[in-house]
């Protein structure tokens, strides 16, 4: 048994997050918001007469309310805290994690990455807006890694909330939003109950708002338990049994849905909790002549103010995921080889967010601020951590000390100064300019094997129509399947392998598919797990994802799982001709559908120049900050950049206590206490230096 600190969603209105308790499980505990152990009274406490209370208090004391033509604009901190334990089974491990993405209001402006064990990180854009981050990190015993992203939120007054407004007729609504109508593993519209509740709260209203706020208020009641076991965390176990944040927000969407009101699922971090937790999950729904408003699903607020969350995954209908599907490749994070453990430990309770300022300005100036925002990031995301020349890693450098000394600005409410630096930010990230992404490999299995080879114990990989399994493929005709008529066997430990893919004079790539996997499982621990492998010489194969678990077999579910995608990065092997399989391994009792995949692609940028393959010794973005390992504080050395000033340490008071060396320095005759590095590798004339805190320890 193994207890686990639970984050319990007892909220009263806009309260912090109650304090956690202990909870002995036998079991990981699923991301999303726990609501299974709180107090139901509290949970719904925001019921059809609750409504939102008038927009949280300003994060300082002080600020004035805003005035006419003047909007506010937030500044937003989220962090993150993963442990790894364990040994990799090559030299360094990618670990991928999801933080706040670019979404309507809300703009990253930064991210910063701590971890003495990392190499380098970057951005895996997947379909826009979402993204996540891969670190590459050196293998150890254990690791921790840090991350922090600033993000800027406007404020929506929702001016135009409307009160009335009819259903659509089919054929009204624009063809961008008509995903978000589908029936899908998470979100069944189609089931009879989904469709009896969603016709019990239409009734006769024909105002597509009232319908609205019915499911909102519906939903805020679902029950916060999860009395029936295996867990699911789909629309339809919500509405039977109850369900976590996640449930709520699946129900809402298939009740929306249903109605012919589009709705899409959004995984959240919420900035009005005081205490780490797992992912939140929300809804946005959209209304005809008005666009997207947000819903607080679990509390029961409608419209919910954007400010309140950060969005780190909006979810097109593809998308949705039931949380622990495929198991250890699930929305929060994980990591590229089977020796490390999502699950351990504290998993679930790795992220926070927070207010840092507010302030009010004109809504004009604020509009231009997120969207200059969402300008820079799309240049910095798309560039930080590729392979760059050395004009383009100046120009990218330059463009990076603009950002965090936009930052600096931000953070003592000089907007004005913000946008100055945003604006040299942008200039300097457009001379990077790096190659277009393209396609480098695409197969979906239509034509034929097309050089794939499958082979092993007990192979049953076969190509074709599926008619045990999936209900149909991911695309066309034909997909691959551990079995396309039947159950995988007992024992099996087999693997499917993609014909040689020439990843040479690349800057950045990776590797994406679909897969539809229904596999011995239980909370977590995979008994039948499929994972991906790569290979640079075709003979021996590394881990290049953790092994992906299914779904629960509970014949009163509904299958929850579909067809999910899985991206991966592949900068160890830029510069190789790689080979990638699936492997599969079953234990010698109990048997499930199985394992199918369909639409592998890999994706990637091509060097702007020839660039020296060697990993380690091309460009590479860095972002490493001062670390203090064994009263050794040791400053990264920025290439590219001729420090204008020396770096040197600050004391608690703001005093030089010592100058800094890039490199190692020791702080051994340090009294121990707070410090600050404060970097002279900013370029000259800037007001702002980009200052650490460090924190020696006895
Ligand atoms: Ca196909
Ligand atoms: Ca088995």
């Amino acid at each position: 048994m193994r207890t686990r600190l639970l984050l319990l969603a007892a909220l009263a209105l806009f309260a912090a997050h109650a304090e956690s308790a202990t909870r002995s499980v036998d079991a990981p505990v699923p991301a999303g918001c726990d609501l299974r152990s709180a107090p139901v009274g509290l949970l719904l406490g925001t019921g059809p007469t609750a409504r939102r209370p008038a927009p949280a208090a300003p994060a300082d004391a002080g600020e004035p309310a805003s005035p006419e033509g003047r909007e506010y604009l937030y500044l937003r901190k989220a962090v993150g805290t993963l442990r790894m334990r364990g040994h990799a089974s090559a030299d360094t491990y990618q670990v991928y994690f999801h933080v706040p993405i670019p979404f309507r209001e809300q703009a990253p402006v930064l991210l910063q990455v701590e971890c003495p064990q990392m190499v380098d990180y970057r951005f895996v854009h997947e379909d826009p807006p979402n993204l996540l981050v891969a670190a590459r990190l050196v293998d150890a015993d254990s690791a921790v890694l840090d991350w922090t992203t600033w993000t800027l939120v406007k404020q929506d007054p929702y001016a135009n909330f409307p009160t009335y407004v009819p259903f659509p007729a089919p054929g009204e609504l624009p063809d961008s939003v008509r995903q978000w109508l589908d029936t899908t593993d998470c979100s069944q519209v189609s089931v009879p109950m989904v469709q009896a509740t969603a016709d019990s709260l239409r009734d006769t209203t024909t105002n597509l708002m009232r319908f609205v706020q019915r499911v909102c208020d519906f939903c805020g009641h679902i029950p916060g338990t999860m009395p029936h076991e295996p867990w699911g965390f789909d629309a339809d176990y919500a509405l039977k049994w109850g369900n976590s944040c996640t449930g709520h927000a699946h129900a809402a969407v298939a009740l929306l849905r249903a109605g012919g009101v589009p709705a899409r699922v959004l995984v959240s971090m919420i900035v009005y909790g005081a205490n780490r937790y797992d992912m939140h999950w929300i809804i946005d729904y959209y209304v005809p002549g008005y666009g997207w408003f947000r819903m607080e699903t679990s509390l029961g607020i409608n419209p919910q103010q954007p400010q309140e969350d950060l969005v780190v995954r909006a979810c097109n209908s593809g998308d949705e995921f039931p949380v622990w599907f495929p198991c250890a490749i699930d929305g929060e994070w994980h990591t590229s080889d089977t020796a490390y453990g999502m699950w351990y430990p504290d998993w679930g309770l790795a992220h926070a967010a927070s207010a840092v300022i507010q302030l009010a300005d004109s809504s004009e100036r604020i509009d231009y601020a997120v969207a200059l925002t969402d300008w820079v990031f799309n240049h910095y995301s798309s560039c930080s951590g590729i392979r760059l020349t050395p004009a383009q890693y100046a120009a990218f450098s330059s463009g990076l000390n603009h950002q965090t000394s936009a930052l600096a600005c931000i953070q003592v409410r000089d907007l004005p100064g913000y946008i100055t630096e945003m604006q040299d930010a942008l200039l300097d990230y457009q001379n990077v300019n790096p190659a277009p992404v393209e396609t480098l490999f695409s197969e979906d299995f239509e034509q034929g094997p097309a050089g794939w080879t499958h082979g092993g114990g007990q192979d049953e990989w076969e190509l074709g129509v599926p008619t045990f399994g999936p209900a149909e493929t991911h695309s066309g005709q034909n997909c691959w399947g551990t079995n396309l008529d039947g159950p995988y066997a007992n024992n099996e430990d087999c693997w499917l392998t993609s014909p040689p893919i020439d990843l040479s004079d690349l800057a950045s790539a990776n590797l994406s598919f679909w897969i539809w996997n229904r596999v011995q499982g239980h909370y977590g621990i995979v008994y039948d797990p499929v994972w991906v492998e790569i290979s640079d010489d075709g003979t021996t194969f590394h881990p290049l994802s953790s092994r992906m678990g299914g779904v629960n077999g509970d014949p009163e579910i509904t299958a929850v799982g579909g067809w999910s995608r899985v991206f991966l990065d592949l900068v160890q092997y830029l510069g190789d001709t790689v080979q990638v399989r699936f492997r599969f391994r079953s234990d010698s009792s109990v048997v499930f559908a199985g394992s199918y995949i369909d639409d592998v692609r890999v994706f990637g940028r091509h060097a702007s120049a020839a660039i020296d393959e060697t990993p380690g010794q091309s460009v590479r973005t860095p972002h490493q900050l001062p670390t203090v390992v064994r009263d050794v504080l040791r400053l990264p050395v920025r290439a590219g950049i001729k420090p204008p000033a020396p770096s040197c340490l600050l004391d608690a008071c703001g005093r030089k206590v010592l100058d800094l060396q890039p490199g190692t320095n020791d702080v051994r005759g340090l009294a121990p206490g707070v410090y600050f590095v404060r970097d002279g590798s900013q370029a000259a004339g800037h007001k702002h230096h980009d200052v650490r805190k460090i924190v020696l320890a006895d």
